[in-house]
């Protein structure tokens, strides 16, 4: 017999504002962070803060900026999700729609009416709405006038942006998550927090700094969620995904261990609302210091999330053998090396289905709180049959093989309560700008160079997601 999913369950799928939307200055949007990302070889150096270019260059193509043009045809794609039987959509809202610069003293009313309109939309086919507050966007002014999240000042511009969309949407979204991702910020720290580097600066002591602020901005939306949306859910966002060491060497397991512990932190922090002895040791042997304002550990302690939201598309491997280190791969930006038992994607992410029943059971082991699976997917290079169809079976084999694991932590005892597939629409890719990394069901007309007639189509996946959503699981 096989274990089922809870009623209820949250089947659906995940974007984010500025990889779906497109509009990128319309109707009084500010500039954002994620707008600045060119497609090619530069992007990388951006996304890390090593160059600062604060304006769009002539010359370079920002996929973002069109996007697949959400902002104008999401009602034909919510009523394809709807046609799938999507019981929620995970979205962000973007920053610089509501506050264009971050720091204006009254929010854009046409930003706000976006959204009302979106969520109505949703609502019309009992989707629930599932909202990311930052999904790796921060206006472009508060990069220019602050330095973004290394300033303290941000903390209190967040907290104004979630008071608002909290007060303007509080009968349409119960489910909230502050930041996607927060993890990220180590990695990308342009992409995470909109840092960027000058020559000399300790991008270590800034980026741990700009971490607390964000810690605390969460705690702080979180305490105005629950004081605004009394039955609201408030999460945090990890990009998951468990640290294998390469042998049963001690040195290599302690060494996995402190890799988790770079992702844990923030979420150490975020549910059990207090830095954990390993950070403050990590911290003091490192040099770094953290400015903490009188209250900030009362704040943390607090007002914890209600639930851990994650993303998982890859386990990670590490060793202490320089020899083994030699070979790198790479799992949603974060450095791993080669795992000999496991088979990676196209773009050299790991594919690790039992990894991910292992990540929510790590997870819940740490937590006892509800788990959200808000991303998972596979990126692929999708062929047009003749007819146009498009067969992708790769596709559908890595989500059945996930689901079924996910199934497997929930006999295990953890507590899902959803899972939304990342890019139910293929979407520009976060990491490398291009259309091709595809992970939609529903494809979507538009190349790597922003050409293509945008319009919608169902692949093989649709009918078999349509199917899992129906059965509620039971048939993958
Ligand atoms: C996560 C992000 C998403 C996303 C996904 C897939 O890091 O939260 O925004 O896009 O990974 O990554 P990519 O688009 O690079 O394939």
């Amino acid at each position: 017999m096989m274990s089922k999913f809870p009623k209820g369950f949250l089947w659906g799928g995940a974007v984010a504002a500025n990889q779906v939307e497109g509009a990128y200055l319309e109707d009084g949007k500010g500039l954002t962070s994620v707008d600045l990302l060119p497609t090619g070889a530069k992007r990388w150096d951006v996304m890390k803060g090593k160059v600062e270019i604060l304006k769009p260059v002539e010359g370079e193509f920002y996929p973002s900026h069109k996007a697949i043009d959400f902002y104008h045809r999401y009602k034909e794609d919510i009523a394809l999700f709807a046609e799938m039987g999507f019981k929620a959509l995970r979205i962000s809202i973007s920053w610089a729609r509501i506050f264009p610069n971050g720091d204006d003293a009254a929010p854009n009313e046409a930003g706000l009416q976006f959204y009302d309109d979106l969520f109505d939309e949703m609502r019309k086919y009992d989707i629930e709405p599932v909202v990311t507050i930052a999904h790796f966007d921060v206006p472009v002014h508060l990069i220019e006038a602050y330095g973004s999240w290394r300033n303290r000042k941000l903390v209190q511009f967040f907290e104004t942006y979630a008071k608002t969309i909290f007060a303007r949407y509080q009968d349409k979204v119960k489910y909230w998550m502050t930041f996607n991702e927060i993890n990220m910020l180590l990695h990308l720290p342009f992409v995470g927090a909109g840092l960027v580097f000058k020559e000399g600066e300790d991008e270590l002591q800034i980026k741990y700094q700009a971490a607390h602020h964000q810690l605390v901005a969460s705690a702080l939306a979180v305490k105005a969620g629950h004081e605004i949306i009394p039955d609201a859910k408030i999460g945090c966002m990890l990009a998951a995904g468990t640290t294998y060491p390469y042998t049963s060497n001690p040195d290599d397991v302690a060494k996995a261990m402190e890799r988790d512990r770079e992702s844990f932190f923030f979420i150490d922090v975020q549910s059990r609302g207090k830095y954990p002895g390993y950070a403050k040791r990590f911290l003091k042997d490192n040099n770094l210091h953290i400015e903490m304002e009188e209250n900030d550990e009362e704040l943390l302690k607090e007002h914890t999330v209600d639930y851990i939201g994650f993303s998982y598309y890859s386990s990670r491997t590490t060793s202490t053998d320089p020899e083994i280190l030699k070979d790198i791969t790479d799992g949603n930006v974060f450095a791993s090396v080669a795992n000999p038992y496991l088979k990676a994607s196209e773009w050299g992410w790991t594919i690790d289905p039992k990894g991910f029943r292992i990540t929510a059971n790590q997870l819940y082991d740490r937590y006892e709180k509800p788990l959200f699976v808000v991303e998972n997917g596979l990126g692929a290079i999708d062929e047009l049959n003749a007819d146009g169809t498009i067969d992708d079976d790769y596709r559908i084999d890595y989500l059945k093989e996930h689901i079924a694991e996910m199934r497997e932590a929930i006999e295990d005892g953890v507590d899902i309560i959803g899972y939304t597939s990342w890019g139910p629409i293929d979407i520009v890719s976060a990491s490398t700008g291009e259309m091709k990394k595809r992970y939609g069901y529903i494809y979507v007309d538009r190349d790597n160079e922003g050409k293509g007639s945008l319009k919608r189509s169902k692949k093989k996946s649709f009918a078999w997601y349509k199917q899992v959503i129906a059965s509620n699981g039971e048939q993958l």
